[in-house]
Formats: structure tokens, C-alpha cells, sequence
């Protein structure tokens, strides 16, 4: 299993089924972007397309071996079960997702990391005891049509106001630094202003799911320039 660290969350591609728009299937894509560079991927099965508990199982399974094959963290968005059940480095839930303390417990018994997303300081507030939470999802920055249910878009000075609750660059909450990924709507344009806040890396669906193979490779660099 891979410890969390926080430059990890530099180029951290989600993806699922239901974000496959150029006609390959998920594990194709994902080994692609694995080869373009990213640095941690997030299964997230959210979308149009329905896949059932064992569609999802033989998925996850695949692209276990594949991200240990990179020697990249592989993260199960809001399935601890499944996260438990294929040996994820991590797991990421929402707000609405369950208890924060009961995901941290039970993913510390398995040795994985845990990513929460907040999207404003109040949210940041009410999250409870955030001990043992190894980062923060935070947006969307912009607008995005991926995540119908999206909260309003913080942009930049959402980020900034989530970050103001401590020191940059590392939120501190209940006496551990916890670094923040900011998601949604995000292109590779919008990145050297997103770095330039303390922020630790982007999260990315669109500009990195819609990519052929020579930008995919040319939108990693990119990125990983902004925060070298
Ligand atoms: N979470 P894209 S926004 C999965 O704000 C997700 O918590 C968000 O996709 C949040 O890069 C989002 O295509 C979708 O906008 C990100």
C-alpha cells in the first residue's frame, strides 16, 4: 500500500465510466494517463452509466493491478466496501457521504489514506473531528458540468477563504496539516493562479478525460510545472 504524501495530489485524475468520451474504455484511458504521468487516480463510478456491484468489483480490480504497476496511490470515491474489498490505497468520500470518523477508523485498520471534500469554510467548520483525514477536495473553482449536483463555484477566492482558517499552505485543523486539491471546472489554464495559492495539486475530470494522447501528456507537464 502507498502512504499518502502530499505531492501526490499535483495531477490527481478522477474518472469513471460515464466520463469516457473518446471512445476507449476506462482501463485503456486510465493506463494511458498513468503513462502521461499522473500522480494519483481516483475511481469515482458516478455518472450516466450504470455499472453493477460486480461490473464495479472487476473494474476496480483492474485498475488495482494497473496503478501498482505505476506505482500510483488508486483512490475509490464513496465506497468504502469496495475501496476495503480491492486493497485501495485511499478512499474519498463527501459530506453527505457518512461520518467522517467512522470512514477514518475503518480505513486506518486497512492502512488507507482518507481525502474529504469541503467545498466552503462552514462546511469546514461542521465536518466534526477531522483527525486522520489526509486531505481536502475543495470547489468546484469554476463551473462544471460533470457533477450535476455541484455546490456554486468558490473560484479562487473560495479557495483562498478556506485557506485563510490556517496558514498556507497546509490547513490545520485540530493540530494536523492537512494539504487541499481544488476540483471542478478546472483547465490547465486556470493552474499557475490555483498554484500560486499554497494549494497542493488539481483534481480533474473534463481536461483530463478529454484529451488525446499527445495533450494528455503535454496537460501533465503542464500542471506538474505549475507546482514544481
Ligand atoms: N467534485 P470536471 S466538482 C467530482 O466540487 C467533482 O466537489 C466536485 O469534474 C466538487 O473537472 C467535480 O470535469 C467534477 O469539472 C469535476
Amino acid at each position: 500500500m502507498i502512504e499518502f504524501e502530499p505531492q501526490m495530489l499535483q495531477v490527481y485524475l478522477v474518472a469513471g465510466s460515464s466520463n469516457m468520451s473518446l471512445g476507449e474504455d476506462l482501463i485503456t484511458y486510465v493506463e494511458r494517463a498513468l503513462k502521461a504521468g499522473i500522480t494519483m487516480f481516483q475511481y469515482r463510478e458516478k455518472g450516466p452509466i450504470k455499472r453493477t456491484r460486480g461490473e464495479k468489483l472487476a473494474l476496480a480490480q483492474q485498475l488495482r493491478s494497473l496503478t501498482r504497476q505505476y506505482h500510483v496511490p488508486l483512490v475509490i470515491d464513496d465506497d468504502l466496501e469496495l475501496a476495503i474489498a480491492i486493497g485501495a490505497d485511499g478512499i474519498h468520500v463527501g459530506q453527505s457521504d457518512t461520518q467522517i470518523q467512522q470512514v477514518v477508523r475503518r480505513a486506518k485498520q486497512q492502512g488507507m489514506f482518507v481525502g474529504l471534500s469541503v467545498s466552503t469554510p462552514a462546511q469546514l467548520a461542521n465536518s466534526g473531528d477531522l483527525t486522520g483525514v489526509n486531505y481536502l477536495g475543495s470547489g468546484p473553482v469554476n463551473a462544471t458540468k460533470t457533477k450535476l449536483d455541484a455546490d456554486p463555484a468558490i473560484g479562487i477566492p473560495g479557495l483562498l477563504a478556506l485557506q485563510d482558517q490556517t496558514d498556507l499552505p497546509i490547513v490545520a485543523i485540530g493540530g494536523i496539516n492537512v494539504p487541499i486539491v481544488a476540483i471542478g471546472g478546472i483547465n490547465v489554464p486556470d493552474v499557475a493562479k490555483i498554484a500560486a495559492t499554497g494549494i497542493a495539486g488539481v483534481a480533474m475530470i473534463s481536461a483530463l478525460t478529454q484529451a488525446n494522447e499527445a495533450d494528455l501528456k503535454l496537460r501533465v507537464n503542464q500542471i506538474k510545472a505549475a507546482f514544481a
